[in-house]
């Protein structure tokens, strides 16, 4: 639908450069390797095949963190899947909570089919209907540099949905292990004691 798409790689590269100590939840799909690509560090939690929680974790990582911002980043199949999470967000309202939908209009990771977003469907506006006080659609440079500068000065939570290429991302694939992944995660919010409530 959208004409002017961006490419996601440099659209992470830029963002990570503003992220700061931001707890990072990466939706399943590309969005998982863009991240790993662009900043892998153990403050990311990467999703691999739980589809539609992205959204709700990172919620629930805000209110937990209140004084962590944390960054979602998804892809649209993914917040389509967990749309309902933008109701929940608005009423909780955490000021700390980010949401970028690397918004590509296709189910990239399993051949590229097309999403509602290729036909109209608009993340941004359903996140604006939900109550989100800050929402955005990326198309261009431009608008990224808006997008950046919204993080710093406007009210959170934020919904920005970036139109990106849809392109294959570069395959950088962290650890499939879970138990891993949460653990890494626990750690380097909480300290070493979040070890022992490995499972
Ligand atoms: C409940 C469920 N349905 C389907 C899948 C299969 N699946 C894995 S990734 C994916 C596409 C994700 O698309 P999107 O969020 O747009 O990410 P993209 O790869 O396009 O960036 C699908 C359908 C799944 N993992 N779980
Ligand atoms: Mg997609």
């Amino acid at each position: 639908m959208s004409t002017t798409k961006l490419n996601r790689s440099d659209v992470l590269n830029k963002l990570m450069e503003v992220r700061g100590n931001a707890l990072a939840i990466a939706g399943l799909g590309s969005p998982v390797w863009d991240l790993a690509a662009s900043d892998h560090q153990p403050e990311n939690f990467y999703n691999w095949g739980g589809m539609g929680c992205a959204i709700s974790m990172g919620l629930g990582c805000a209110l937990a963190q209140p004084k962590r911002n944390v960054w979602v980043i998804t892809g649209d199949g993914e917040a389509l899947m967990g749309v309902g999470s933008f109701a929940t967000v608005a009423n909780q309202r955490p000021d700390n909570l980010v949401i970028i939908i690397l918004d590509n209009e296709h189910y990239g990771e399993t051949g590229m089919q097309k999403t509602h977003t290729s036909g109209g469907t608009d993340l941004a506006a359903m996140a604006a209907g939900a109550g989100i006080p800050t929402t955005m659609t990326v198309h261009n440079d431009e608008d990224l540099k808006n997008l950046i500068n919204a993080l710093k000065t406007s009210p959170l939570p934020l919904v920005a949905s970036i139109k990106v290429e849809n392109t294959k991302p570069k395959l950088v694939l962290p650890s499939r292990d879970g138990v891993y992944i949460k653990t890494r995660f626990r750690q380097a919010v909480l300290g070493s004691t979040a070890a022992l409530h490995v499972t």
